[in-house]
């Protein structure tokens, strides 16, 4: 998998600011529940940048993506502008989704970001959905659908996979492994070591990739994307990952320590800065001024979020039944 410099630059930004992103929302929610004031759930994705930022740098423009409640790392790796993602987790009106949807459904139609879901395995069968139009348009689009460990257990994926495997519909079907859904550890919820093997089920290549490392995470998207433009069908990745935070913010830890501090030890920006540096690709400065270039546009961004109004409320089915 080849990037150029200035591209692994900008991917190990993006991945900054994602992490930025999840940290200021954190401590904002957190100001916000002090005052008795709930903004609504919050499912960090610290830890599973890598997968967000590698998926997307093989995706174009017109690619749809179907992403999870967890999922403002894919909303920002997209190309959902950044003003819109701040102001549409903390409620605006000058969010993504009018300031409706909140932090699990950020939408944004002129990147085909297709929706975040709260519904655990929502978003797959919606992915047939746009995968089935490219094909009846006869456009070479592909639409990636990601999901959970916990999700893969879901009836709808094995109801997607199947469909899919059989149309050769360009559908890439993105497991985030990160061990836990909710407090239910993987083997609660998949009889089998690799949920990525179960491709083998549906006559699909079913990859099994490390989600903490960006090159892996491409190469593997690569693939897929590759295969899917074709015309030859799906593809199931399985990316192994771990949040670094609980399940949400309502939720307490429940993972012992020691094995979160194993995966912090495998942390996906730290990784990506060692191998920056081993290829010559960035210094400490240069670092540094990535961060702080992340660090401003989050800032501003928060800021637009703070002069934006909420939305008026007489508006609130406006685009229920929009087309
Ligand atoms: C259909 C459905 N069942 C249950 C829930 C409650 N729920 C919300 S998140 C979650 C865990 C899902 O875990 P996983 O798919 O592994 O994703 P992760 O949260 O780890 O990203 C559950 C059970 C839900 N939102 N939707």
């Amino acid at each position: 998998m080849e990037f150029s410099d200035a591209q692994l630059r900008t991917c190990y930004e993006t991945m900054v600011l994602i992490r930025r992103l999840e940290l200021r929302t954190i401590e904002i929610f957190a100001e916000r529940m002090k005052r008795g004031d709930f903004p609504g759930a919050l499912h960090s994705s610290e830890g599973q940048e890598a997968i967000a930022v590698g998926v997307m740098s093989q995706l174009r423009r017109d690619d749809y993506v179907f992403s999870t409640y967890r999922g403002h790392g894919h909303a920002i790796a997209k190309g959902i502008p950044l003003e819109r993602v701040t102001a549409e987790i903390h409620g605006r009106a000058t969010g993504a989704s009018g300031g409706f949807g909140g932090s699990m459904h950020l939408f944004w139609k002129d990147v085909n970001f297709m929706g975040g879901n709260g519904i655990v395995g929502g978003g797959i069968p919606l992915g047939l959905g746009t995968a089935y139009a490219a094909v009846k348009r006869g456009t070479d689009q592909v639409t990636v659908v990601f999901f959970g460990d916990g999700g893969s257990a879901q009836g709808s994926l094995h109801e997607a996979l199947n469909m899919a495997a059989i149309k050769k519909w360009p559908l890439i079907f993105v497991c985030e492994n990160n061990h836990d859904a909710a407090t239910t550890h993987v083997s609660g919820n998949c009889p089998i070591e690799n949920i990525g093997d179960r491709g083998a089920a549906y006559g699909i290549p079913g990859l099994v990739a490390d989600g903490n490392d960006l090159f892996a995470v491409a190469e593997a998207a690569q693939q897929a994307v590759t295969r899917a433009r074709a015309g030859q069908g799906p593809t199931l990745i399985e990316f192994k990952t771990y949040r670094h935070r609980a399940h949400c913010m309502v939720i307490p830890e429940h993972r012992p320590g020691a094995e979160r501090t194993a995966w912090h030890h495998r942390d996906p920006i730290e990784k990506l800065g060692r191998d920056l540096l081993a290829r010559g690709v960035a210094d400490e400065a240069e670092f540094e001024r990535l961060r702080r270039a992340a660090e401003r546009r989050l800032e501003d961004a928060l800021e637009f979020m703070r002069r934006s109004p909420e939305p008026d409320p007489s508006t609130l089915a406006h685009a229920v039944f929009a087309p």
